[in-house]
């Protein structure tokens, strides 16, 4: 239970009726002029819902406002309906039935006081024909029709019997009460109970009205404009007050039950409260909020690719955006984030994608439009790379193929300083290269190739074609020293070593880089050298 003091203009009861979930809240206001019961009644009518009906239950919540006699909404004779059996009191002002009534003793005033209990006796003696006597007694009530009564004794007494009379009183015609009233109003004690009082006295008044519960739909699919609509108030509304916080801010008094809010920001939160005025009061508000449809992001671009992320970037929109969806075009993916940058992991090696980017707002009930670019992830990188069943002038290149999507593999071969090109088809795993020179550095280097024009990373080894043997070996002597000279290829890139044994033991060992040519000193002769 609320009260309130508004100004002095009327004072509010609010109570929630607890009854199953037809919980309608009704309010009670005690307006601040006297009036007789009619334009009591009327007012009630005109500024809230009617006068006061009264239940046990709301009877204890306003008897504590209560300093003196209220009018509340209940008359002996309604004008306009129907009293046909005669009832007083059938109804309440708003047509609810009464089925509780809470007079103060003496309460309601008959017309006429009860009339005085008349007792009409008389005995019979019935000697004759009866041997027992038989005695009756009557006692009239107030309601007994005396006239008829009176007969109906008389044909019921023993034809024979000798019988005697007492004097019947005649009904005394009782005089009007004084404090009838003839068409009273009710008012409540200031303790609760009721009575009748004259309906053209001017009396304070208990008026209820269903607290009004209305709704404000917003509807709102663009980022500067929204439409609102709202639900009439009950009764003759004076107008609505429509106040809108957000930017910008405003308050409009309007009689229309729509208005449409233009200028707004794209992505921002609105918050709307419509109140009706009847009667200079305000009526519970109709509220709702809502954001505005958020703008595209602007500059959206990739940074990066790897083989498994794209990394995108991008620019915030006009206006208010809380947070991005960056969705793949088949939606499968899906990130959220609140930063201007994201890298999109877990793609698929060497596969293009359409990524569309969408502004939103806190609530995510609003998306703007889709912000489109596409690109690939890189194709991923072989491994496992070797080089097996060298010769002296081939190599066999063995790999294992990445995982993902990609269209062949791009081999390139340095040796002596030039680059050699080869291509292997998607299923291939291994590749035979030849024309190789022998006793070289060669550098292999195998790299991704994918469907569109991007390359994997590159991965190499080296390896060494076998050295061919040198040639034109020769031997010569001299006094305790012995020089080796032989012949070879310019370009490889090899190391000579020359050990010399004599019977089977070995005896000396040199190398060379550059030199073509080796002197071994100090030995005793008949010694064999051994090239290497
Ligand atoms: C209304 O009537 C009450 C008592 O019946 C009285 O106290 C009060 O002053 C009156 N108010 C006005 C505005 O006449
Ligand atoms: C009573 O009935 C008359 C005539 O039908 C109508 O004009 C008047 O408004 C009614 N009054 C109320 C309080 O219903
Ligand atoms: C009383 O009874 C008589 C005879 O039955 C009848 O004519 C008369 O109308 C009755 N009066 C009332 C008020 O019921
Ligand atoms: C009610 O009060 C008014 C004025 O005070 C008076 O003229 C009228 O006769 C009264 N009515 C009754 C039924 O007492
Ligand atoms: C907004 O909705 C209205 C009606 O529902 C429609 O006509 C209009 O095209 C929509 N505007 C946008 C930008 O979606
Ligand atoms: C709207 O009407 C109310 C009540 O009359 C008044 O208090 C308020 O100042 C008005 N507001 C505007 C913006 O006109
Ligand atoms: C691209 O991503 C790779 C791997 O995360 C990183 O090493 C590289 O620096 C990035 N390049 C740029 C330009 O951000
Ligand atoms: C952005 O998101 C992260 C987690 O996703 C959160 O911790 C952070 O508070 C958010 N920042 C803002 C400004 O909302
Ligand atoms: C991917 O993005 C890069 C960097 O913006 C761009 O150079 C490339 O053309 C894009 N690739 C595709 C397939 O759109
Ligand atoms: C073989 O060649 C590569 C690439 O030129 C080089 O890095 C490497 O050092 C060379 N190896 C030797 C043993 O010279
Ligand atoms: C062998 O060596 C001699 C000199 O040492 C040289 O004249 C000759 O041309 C060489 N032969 C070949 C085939 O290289
Ligand atoms: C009408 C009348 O009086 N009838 C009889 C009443 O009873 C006496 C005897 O007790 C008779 O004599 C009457 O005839």
């Amino acid at each position: 239970m609320g009260v309130m003091f508004l100004g002095n203009a009327w004072i509010l009861i609010s109570w929630a009726v607890l009854l199953n979930c037809a919980a309608a809240e009704r309010e009670y206001f005690i307006p601040s002029q006297n009036l007789s019961w009619v334009a009591a009644r009327n007012h009630c009518q005109v500024c809230y819902k009617d006068l006061m009906s009264m239940t046990p239950e709301n009877i204890q919540m306003v008897i504590h406002m209560l300093k003196s006699e209220h009018w509340i909404g209940l008359r002996k004779y309604f004008p306009n309906i129907s009293h046909s059996d005669g009832s007083p009191w059938i109804q309440w002002a708003n047509g609810d039935p009464v089925i509780f009534q809470n007079w103060h003793p003496g309460m309601p005033i008959a017309k006429v006081p009860l009339p005085k209990i008349d007792c009409c006796s008389c005995s019979c003696t019935c000697p004759a024909s009866s041997s027992s006597s038989l005695t009756t007694v009557l006692t009239t009530g107030s309601l007994t029709n005396f006239s008829s009564l009176g007969s109906e004794v008389t044909k019921a007494l023993p034809l024979n019997a000798t019988c005697e009379r007492a004097p019947i009183v005649p009904p005394v015609v009782p005089e009007t009460n004084k404090l009838y009233v003839e068409d009273s109003c009710v008012v409540m004690l200031r303790h609760g109970l009721w009575a009748e009082r004259n309906c053209t006295d001017e009396r304070p008044f208990l008026c209820y009205e269903d607290k009004f519960f209305g709704r404000v739909d917003v509807k709102c699919n663009t980022s500067n404009s929204a439409s609102l609509k709202w639900q009439p108030g009950p009764g003759d509304i004076t107008l609505y007050e429509v106040e809108v916080k957000g930017e910008p801010s405003l308050i409009l008094n309007l009689t229309d039950l729509s208005h449409i809010l233009i200028s707004l920001i794209g992505g921002n939160y609105y918050e709307v409260k419509v109140s009706a005025l009847k009667c200079q009061r305000f009526l519970n508000p109709q509220r709702a909020s809502f954001y505005t449809v958020p703008h595209k992001v602007k500059d959206l671009r990739v940074d990066n690719t790897t083989a498994s992320s794209i990394s995108l970037s991008w620019d915030e929109p006009d206006g208010n955006a809380s947070l991005y969806l960056v969705q793949t075009e088949t939606h499968t993916l899906t990130r959220e984030v609140n930063t201007t940058r994201l890298e999109f992991d877990g793609l698929t090696p060497g596969s293009c994608f359409t990524f569309t980017v969408q502004s939103g707002v806190q609530d995510r009930s609003q998306w703007s439009e889709g912000s489109v670019i596409e690109n690939c992830t890189r194709p991923g990188k072989v491994s496992n790379l070797e080089a097996v069943h060298i010769t002296n002038e081939k190599l066999t290149l063995r790999w294992k193929a990445p995982d993902g999507n990609f269209a062949g593999f791009f081999i390139k071969v340095t040796f002596r300083n030039s680059d050699h090109y080869l291509d292997a088809t998607k299923t291939e795993t291994e590749k035979m290269i030849t024309n190789l020179p022998s006793g070289s550095n060669i550098t292999l280097e195998v790299k991704v190739k994918a469907n569109h024009d991007v390359m994997g990373d590159a991965v190499s080894i080296t390896a060494y074609t076998v050295p061919d043997p040198v040639w034109n070996l020769t031997l010569v002597p001299g006094n305790k020293q012995l020089t080796a000279t032989w012949s070879y290829s310019e370009n490889a890139d090899v190391t000579f070593t020359a050990e010399v044994w004599k019977d089977n033991q070995f005896i000396q060992k040199k190398s060379t880089v550059e030199k073509k040519e080796i002197e071994f000193g100090g030995l005793q002769s008949a010694t064999n050298v051994v090239e290497k």
